[in-house]
């Protein structure tokens, strides 16, 4: 990925000029570049403007620009994932969603797309979605693995809530819980007993098949 074209997508996010984003990310189509090195420049700018914010040089309003901005060029990339990877076969059923009180989708559905494009069946329940209703959701399909992402300090906790209603319900056995995040460690993913969590979509896909045998990984 060129450099003058990393620095182009970090000045659309920043300014949250969605216009700008759309053209980068259809321009990054047209001339074919690897799908995930423009979604990581992308990334690397919002997280910018999440370091922008806490130091105080950016109010929520602007914050809020720039997340429009980047669902516009996301919008535009991931479904270009699939035809990329071009995969069919089913690695097996995967529910996920952002938790209760906690409405960062981005990630959320970074994951979901590249699980989806990798051969996962992705049920995407969306954002500040309620512990029972993954629970719910999860039954309903027979899915392998439950997928929640966490972007608050404050809502990581409800990971483990719903660890600890997956064992009250007798039910933690029946599916492999894969956390993340930003605030999401190791340390976290262990103290909660979840089967594992990974700090980027590429990684979480690795995790996901290693999870249900589907690589040696
Ligand atoms: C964009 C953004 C917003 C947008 C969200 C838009 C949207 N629809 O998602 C808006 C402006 C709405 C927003 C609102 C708020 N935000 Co905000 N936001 C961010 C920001 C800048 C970027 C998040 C993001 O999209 N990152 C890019 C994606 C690609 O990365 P990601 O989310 O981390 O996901 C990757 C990995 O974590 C992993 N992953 C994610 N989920 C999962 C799940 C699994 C299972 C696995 C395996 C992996 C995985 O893979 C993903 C893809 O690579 C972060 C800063 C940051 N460093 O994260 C702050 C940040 C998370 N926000 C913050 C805050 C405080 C808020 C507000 C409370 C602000 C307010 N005062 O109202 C509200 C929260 C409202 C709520 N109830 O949820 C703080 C949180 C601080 C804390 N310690 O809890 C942060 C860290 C900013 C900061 N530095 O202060 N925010």
């Amino acid at each position: 990925m060129d450099e003058s074209f990393q620095i182009k997508c970090k000045e659309a996010i920043i300014q949250g000029n969605i216009d700008q984003a759309e053209a980068l990310a259809k321009k990054a189509l047209e001339e074919t570049k690897e799908i995930n090195s423009v979604i990581n420049s992308f990334s690397a700018a919002i997280r910018h403007t999440g370091r922008l914010f806490e130091d105080g040089e950016f109010f929520l309003p602007e914050l809020m620009r720039s997340a429009e901005a980047m669902k516009a060029a996301m919008a535009i990339l991931t479904p270009a994932l699939s035809t990329e990877q071009g995969k069919s076969q089913s690695l097996g059923k995967v529910v996920i969603g952002t938790i209760e009180n906690d409405i960062h989708d981005i990630g959320k559905t970074l994951v979901a797309s590249m699980l989806e494009a990798e051969g996962f069946e992705v049920y995407d329940l969306g954002a500040d979605v309620a512990i029972e209703k993954f629970i719910e959701k999860a039954l309903e399909v027979e899915a392998q693995i439950i997928c929640i992402s966490a972007l608050l300090t404050t809502t990581m906790t409800g990971q483990k809530r719903l660890i600890d209603r997956l064992i009250e319900r007798n039910l933690r056995e029946r599916f492999k819980v894969l956390i993340g995040g930003a605030p999401v460690s190791k340390d976290w993913c262990e103290e909660i007993g979840a089967d594992g969590t990974a700090e980027n979509a590429i990684s979480a896909v690795k995790l996901a098949k290693k999870v249900v045998g589907a690589t040696e990984g």
